[in-house]
């Protein structure tokens, strides 16, 4: 008997059994039982390695088809009404004649499966920013990983009741078992032609077909809290981000809440759980990958983690980089595509220096140092529920949310972008946020390395035109008035002429947040200049790093040529974004330009700076 009574529920759950043709329906109820049951499922399928309990207690490993790695940007479809609405930067398709494709494709995809209901909240039940989703799936390893990383379960039923909303988030990994046939490891379709992860933002639902990994599958991530909740936001005048939200303490106990919007495996992981090297700071987390931004009563922004896990990039990640996700994923963490070792852990590059003898690879086979490819995937994840987190803040889920004092945006750029500059403005920010570029990395298929324009780190994930969207930041600019928060632009990959890393980063960029607060209280520790408000002479704190001279003049000063070329690459993005981009957004491409070419550029701005700095 199915848990609930609501009509609208049953009758979609109904149709798509029918068309699926399933063997069996199980309604997740998010018990520890039910998730004891589905991991011990697929440990005796195959489809999981149950790793040592001594050495990492209640946690498994999963390999992957070697197709299904990644995100699928080629693959992912924004299906408004209008081809308008999704943009240029969005692949759009017909919504009547996209749903007759994926009825034919999902017409009896899980033959000989298990058909799971998931009824999962994104930000925690009961906040005024919740909402329900029900993801169907017949991958036992998704509605697994659903209960780590979102509000899943019986608690979210209720909170339906029988005729509440919610988002139909339909996903098949499209290989059926027919009578007599045996299942694979890792069940996927592997030509990456025949994927689909597909919105509908007028309904709103999502469709997804063919991947079992991450944000491809995981519906309530991307799909959800990300594409269908930016076009749900922009309508109902909030903001739904890829930022992390952290909480610092200063040494005087002052408490300021960040945000901050990098592209994928870009480390906000990393920051959001930093441990500062400065004595009497300290970092708690919020979240690492999503922001919900909504603005309170009192008139301020609120952010609140729609997510309850984490999705970490494992590779990279160290005692030395991020010792809190070390310990957060110490047990009950679902890894995938690591590498196992001889005594039944895991390891990937970057853990330990040297690497244990007698490891095997994510593809299963042996490896040692002299093999050509690397042990564990460049993107293989970890997946851990936040509540593990040690150094998780005590407000993490809490209904209303936090009050942001500033917003970071950040990507990797091994030229011209300095270490922090603070924007002139609010509108200024957007600009900044706007023109954001980053080296690509393996978070999705495609070549690494190559520098693109990813606008507020939402490329993949702004489910509308991302001229409206940028719009919709300037709107919420002109709500917010004089509670805007600062906005601050940050680039921990600086590399000098040899190729090396000017910043140490890790821990030591709490002495960027350091200078961040003294902005945010009024202190004068910044100096305006053509690109912005840079670090004063002596302001940012390096006591105690031994960085060179030019790496100093590096990190805070400004590359005059290689920002006369950013202008006219920024031009150039612009344009692409057509007659919807706002224009005050091209004219502060311009106006940077003639700050550029004033006498000089490096130092206070006679007339050229937009207004409203707010001490600097
Ligand atoms: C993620 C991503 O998985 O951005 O968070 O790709
Ligand atoms: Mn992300």
């Amino acid at each position: 008997m199915p848990p609930t009574t609501h009509a609208r529920l049953l009758r979609w759950v109904d149709d798509m059994a029918t068309l699926c043709q399933p063997s069996a329906i199980h309604w997740c109820d998010g018990s520890e039982e039910e998730y004891r049951a589905l991991t011990a499922g697929m440990v005796s399928q195959g489809m999981l390695i149950a790793l040592d309990e001594r050495k990492r207690p209640g946690s498994f490993l999963a390999r992957t088809h070697p197709s299904d790695v990644a995100r699928l940007e080629e693959r992912t479809f924004i299906c408004s009404a209008n081809a308008e609405d999704a943009g240029p930067t969005n692949n759009w398709a017909d919504p009547v004649q996209m749903k007759a494709t994926l009825r034919g494709v999902f017409a009896g995809a899980m033959q000989g499966r298990t058909l799971y209901v998931i009824p999962f909240s994104m930000a925690p039940i009961g906040s005024v920013v919740a909402k329900i989703g029900i993801e169907i799936t017949d991958s036992p390893y998704v509605a697994a990983s659903m209960r780590l990383m979102t509000h899943m379960g019986r608690p979210a039923l209720e909170a339906l009741g029988t005729d509440g909303d919610f988002i139909p988030c339909m996903h098949s990994l499209g290989a059926p078992l027919p009578p007599g046939s045996r299942d694979s490891s890792w069940p996927c379709v592997s030509d990456p032609g025949k994927k689909y992860i597909v919105h509908f933002p007028d309904d709103p639902s999502i469709w997804s077909f063919g991947s079992g990994y991450g944000g491809n599958a995981l519906l309530g991530k991307k799909c959800l809290a990300l594409r269908i909740a930016s076009r749900l936001a922009r309508d109902e005048g909030w903001m739904a981000e890829h930022m992390l939200i952290l909480h610092l303490t200063s040494p005087a106990k002052r408490d300021y809440y960040l945000t901050a919007a990098f592209p994928s495996a870009c480390g906000k992981t990393n920051l959001a759980m930093l441990e500062p090297s400065l004595p009497g700071w300290t970092v708690r987390c919020l979240g690492d990958d999503i922001a919900w931004l909504h603005i309170g009563d009192d008139g301020r922004l609120y952010a609140v983690n729609p997510e309850a896990g984490f999705f970490g990039v494992a590779p990279g990640t160290s005692p030395r980089s991020n010792p809190a996700a070390i310990s957060t994923i110490a047990r009950d963490t679902i890894f995938t595509n690591v590498a196992l070792t001889a005594d039944g852990d895991v390891w990937w590059e970057g853990l330990t220096e040297q690497p244990p003898a007698g490891l095997i690879d994510w593809q299963g086979r042996p490896w040692s140092p002299g093999s050509p490819t690397p042990a564990a995937h460049p993107n293989a994840r970890f997946t851990v529920s936040a509540a593990r987190c040690p150094v998780i803040d005590r407000q993490w889920d809490d209904h209303a949310g936090v009050p942001i004092s500033a917003i970071l945006f950040g990507g990797r750029r091994p030229g011209v972008i300095p270490l922090v500059n603070q924007a002139f403005s609010w509108e200024h920010g957007v600009f900044l946020g706007a023109t954001t570029g980053s080296e690509t990395t393996s978070a999705t298929i495609g070549k690494t390395g190559v520098l693109r324009r990813d606008p507020f780190a939402m490329l993949p994930f702004c489910g509308y035109h991302m001229g409206d969207y940028l719009g919709h930041w300037l709107e919420m600019g002109e709500r917010l008035g004089r509670h805007a928060p600062r906005i601050f632009f940050v680039n921990w990959f600086r590399k000098n002429a040899d190729g090396r890393y000017l910043w140490p980063g890790f821990g030591e960029n709490v002495r960027v947040l350091k200078w961040i607060t003294e902005c945010i209280d009024g202190r004068s520790v910044a100096t305006s200049t053509a690109i912005g408000l840079l670090p004063s002479p002596g302001a940012l704190d390096v006591s105690g790093l031994s960085l060179p001279e030019e790496a100093g003049r590096d990190l805070t000063g400004i590359d005059v040529a290689g920002w006369k070329r950013e202008v006219t690459l920024i031009a150039d993005f612009f344009r692409t974004l057509g007659n919807r981009l706002p224009p005050r957004l091209a004219s502060m491409d311009e106006e940077l330009r003639q700050r550029l070419d004033a006498p000089n550029p490096r130092s206070a701005q006679a007339g050229g700076a937009p207004g409203g700095a707010g001490g600097g």
